[in-house]
Parts: structure tokens; sequence; C-alpha cells
């Protein structure tokens, strides 16, 4: 194991590079025991990778009917957010982690967040949580990184990675995420007309698929009446910003009842922004130590 001491005493590294293989210990411990090395063979060899029944599909179910009901709140007040321009029928509905107990039980689900631990390390955070639903008669949305605003040559150690929990089973007819398999290496956008090297990510209900944010992906075009509900989970490094504040609008209440890493997930052992820099968040700060590994 990458931390163990030696007994001969021989061992000088700094207490901060022992944790940080401390780090590296517990991820590969965690992959072991939730069975998941094939994924993450397929994260290194396509860039994404689809875990199945991740949970009853009753809860699928229940993902489903609340994105869509937050969605119809979303259009009474008029604030929904369109994804394919005014004539189009598709739409994303933001901040479900802050609107809805279930996404609480999502974001934790043990499998997809040790693959996301495994592309970015264990001081990773939510960026946002999103429904994505996407109606027949809309174009496919325009090849991408979810990456952005980072400049090229994209760091390998990416800086963004997605989940897509699959609600609606996913075919080319019904409007899968367009993947490229191995585009995540090439760590910059993809060129005009890269689509039509695309797959569909077919997964099954009760799937959620992991992916490297620098692979190359898009939504796929509806092509069958009715709606594909798609959520996804979206996780920055402690370095970037994220998408939603959800530090700011979740409560002490709802930390509390959720398992410690929650916390941090939310950005509240983020040091920055500081409002006072006579106060540093101790949990987040040990992350500034020393490593050799580039997930931090
Ligand atoms: O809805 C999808 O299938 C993918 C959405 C996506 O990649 C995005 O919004 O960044
Ligand atoms: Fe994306």
């Amino acid at each position: 194991m990458a931390s163990q001491k030696k007994a001969d005493d021989t061992d000088h590294r700094h207490p901060a590079m022992i944790e940080s293989h401390k780090r590296l210990d517990r991820m590969r411990d965690e992959i072991i025991r939730l069975d998941l090395e094939r994924n993450v063979l397929e994260l290194e060899l396509y860039g994404y990778t689809i875990i199945e029944n991740v949970k009853p599909l009753a809860f699928f179910d229940e993902l489903r009917e609340t994105i869509l009901r937050l969605g119809e709140e979303d259009r009474a007040a008029g604030k929904r957010i369109p994804l394919s321009g005014p004539k189009g029928g598709s739409y994303l509905v933001t901040w479900l982690l802050a609107r809805d107990r279930i996404f609480e039980e999502a974001v934790m689900a043990e499998k997809p967040l040790a693959l996301i631990t495994y592309l970015m390390g264990e001081s990773c955070q939510i960026s946002s949580n999103h429904g994505h639903v996407r109606c027949e008669g809309d174009p496919p949305q325009g090849m991408h990184v979810d990456a952005p605003m980072v400049p090229e040559p994209i760091p390998s150690a990416s800086v963004a990675s997605n989940m897509m929990w699959v609600t609606d089973d996913f075919s080319l007819e019904s409007g899968a995420t367009l993947v490229i398999p191995g585009s995540h290496k090439r760590l910059n956008n993809p060129a005009p007309g890269a689509i039509k090297q695309a797959i569909p990510m077919r997964a099954k209900k009760g799937s959620v698929a992991v992916f490297n944010g620098n692979l190359w992906h898009s939504a796929g075009a509806r092509t069958m009446p009715g709606e594909r509900v798609g959520m996804t989970v979206y996780f920055n490094r402690m370095y970037v910003r994220p998408q939603e504040d959800l530090n700011s609008v979740i409560s002490d209440e709802v930390v509390a009842r959720n398992p410690p890493r929650f916390a941090h997930l939310i950005g509240r052992n983020n040091p920055y922004p500081a409002k006072d820099f006579g106060f540093f968040n101790a949990k987040g700060a040990s992350y500034f130590g020393r490593t050799t590994d580039p997930r931090g």
C-alpha cells in the first residue's frame, strides 16, 4: 500500500505526502470493494463507463417524476430554461440538490461517486445537479467537453467530470448522450463535424454513466415521441468555480442528515473564496499539502 511506513524507519516522507498516499489507498480499496475494476479500465480506454442497477427502478421513477414536477414549477413561474432555442421543447431543470431530498440520496450513491473520485480525487466537489429533458424534433446539442473556460491543452487530470443518471432507456432514437470513445485523450475541444464519429451511449433505465469531462460528447436528437429525462451530477476540482453555489443555499440541517462527505461535496470545506483571512477552513486547507498525484 502506498501509505505504509517501512518498519526500519527509513521513511522520510513529509506528513502531507503520507496523507496523499493514504488517499490513493482509500481510492484503490473502494474500487476493489465495489467491484469497479472493469469500469476503471473503461474510463481509461474510452473515457466513459456505465454502471447498471445503481438503485431500484422505483428510485429512478421517482427521480424522473421529481425532475418533471420541478420543471413544471419552473414553467409556471416563467423560469424554465430552454435547451433548444425558443421553438424547441427541450429544457434544463437546475438547482436539483437544493430542491428535493431525493437528490441527496442520488449524489451520495456509492458506486458512481467512487468512479468520480477515481477521476478527480476525494477533494472534488459538486458543480451542479441538473435534469436534462430532451424532446422529439430538437437538433442534437453541439459536441463539447465539460471543461468550459479551460484553455487548451485541457489538463489530462480532468478539471470536471460528470455522472448521467439514466431515468429513461438511452438509445439512438430516444436521444441518448452521444460520445466519441477515446476522445478524452485529445485534450482539446472537438473539431467541427466531430459528431459524425460519435456513437450513442446505450444504457438501460437504472444505470448511471460516468464520464471524464474531457470526453467529446453531446445530447443526441430524440426521434421518437415523448421525453428523455436524464440527470447529471457534475463535479469539479476544488480550485474550479462551481456552476451552482450550493454551499450558500443548502442548510446546516440538510448537511447534518447526510454522510460527512456531503458537506465537502457542496463546498462547505472550501477555503475559497475567503470572507475573513483570519479564518481558514482546516479540512479544506488539508488539500494544500504536497502530493505526487495529479488528483491532488
Ligand atoms: O443531455 C445529455 O445527454 C448531455 C448533456 C450535456 O452534455 C451537457 O449539458 O453538458
Ligand atoms: Fe456536457
